[in-house]
């Protein structure tokens, strides 16, 4: 599947040495040092994170039946289960105003917070579950899209899997936050894509997907949906999938593309956990257009995954000093991590993960 070369057009010299990518999306640069990860490591080794849950726990906030931190009580829920977040960062009430004082600028955000079990089964995850059950999450994410986009300009719905990426709970969840700012990320991808449509007539990442099809940087590929690890990744095994289609937010994905979604997604979490044979710890999410009542054609939906681990399943990345400081930097190519997550060997799921106990 991978081409001959990293980038047809920009020289192998220039890949070859320490260089800098390009990230059009966030218009912004990282420093590629490929072999960095040769040199020796006295540092901090996470824990490998032990994977023994039982399938239901009475002590956690969001099995079915039980108590959360705040008081309220968990229905029964058979699928999946929505809920406002007992400890939301924003919320639904505060007045968007804003104000300046000098160079000191501040405004209101109103917005609000849910968590979204994705299933009542406490040992399971993501991409453990069984295809119709990935299908119903994906659905969900669409409908709170689009829900929570009547009232806000930015939905996110996204992930933190693990502890290395801060999960406060092992059942397997995610959480969808609105807002009624575009956050930083959001405005800067926004203006990037507009910015390109208004120069060609086409869409930034559809010419990115084009431009990477059967490429050295591709992890899986199938008619409806193309992961990659970007040409400008930061972290080391990061990836984004991106649909064939050009659909602007994930209610716009048709039946079947879910349904192709969703055996994407759990090829690429197996992949993942292949890797250094560990639950890899993530964090992924959605970026859809926003909500702000003019054209979306410029926007293309997509999803980003950004996996810390970088040699083992006890080392990771650390985004620290020249990062924190300067740019980010990366020790392996993109090519070489996208090569080590299609060497993973993967054997599709044939049933479903069974019933609920407890
Ligand atoms: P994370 O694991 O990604 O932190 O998400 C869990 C969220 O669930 C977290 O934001 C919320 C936390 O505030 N939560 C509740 O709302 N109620 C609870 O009883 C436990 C956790
Ligand atoms: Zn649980």
């Amino acid at each position: 599947m991978p081409g001959d070369e990293a980038a047809p057009g920009v020289p192998a010299r220039i890949l070859a040495a320490p260089h800098r990518r390009y990230n059009p999306l966030l218009d912004e640069w990282v420093l590629v040092s490929a072999d960095r990860t040769s040199r020796p490591w006295q540092g901090s080794q996470d824990p490998v994170a032990r994977d023994d849950r039982p399938s239901y726990d009475p002590e956690c906030y969001l099995c079915p039946g039980n108590e959360r931190a705040g008081g309220a009580h968990n229905p029964v829920y058979e699928n999946t289960f929505v809920f406002t977040n007992d400890f939301a960062a924003l919320q639904p009430t505060t007045s968007i105003e804003r104000a300046s004082s000098g160079v000191l600028v501040a405004e209101g955000e109103r917005g609000t917070c849910r968590v979204l079990c994705f299933s009542p089964r406490h040992d399971l995850s993501l991409g453990a579950l069984a295809g119709p059950e990935l299908r119903r999450v994906i659905d969900v994410w669409a409908e709170q899209t689009t829900e929570l986009g009547n009232d806000y300009r930015w939905v996110q719905v996204f992930e933190n899997r693990g502890a290395a990426m801060g999960a406060s709970n092992p059942h397997p969840h995610g959480q969808i936050w609105a807002g009624s700012a575009l956050p930083v990320d959001a405005a800067r991808e926004d203006a990037a894509q507009r910015d390109h449509r208004a120069r060609t007539g086409r869409s930034l990442l559809v010419d990115y997907g084009r431009q990477e099809h059967e490429g050295p940087r591709v992890v899986i590929e199938n008619d409806d949906w193309i992961v990659v690890v970007p040409f400008w990744a930061a972290w080391p095994f990061e990836t984004i999938v991106l649909p064939r289609q050009p659909l602007a937010r994930l209610a716009d994905v048709a039946d079947l593309e879910r349904d192709s979604l969703a055996a994407t997604l759990a090829e690429l979490v197996a992949r993942y956990d292949g890797l250094f044979e560990v639950p890899f710890p993530y964090s992924m999410g959605w970026h859809q257009a926003p909500f702000s009542g003019g054209p979306t054609d410029h926007w293309l939906l997509h999803g980003h995954v950004f996996p810390p681990l970088l040699r083992s399943a006890t080392i990771r990345k650390f985004m620290v000093g020249y990062e924190l400081l300067a740019e980010t930097q990366r020790d392996i190519t993109p090519e070489a991590a996208a090569e080590r997550l299609r060497a993973v060997t993967f054997c599709a799921p044939t049933q479903s993960a069974g019933p609920v106990a407890g």
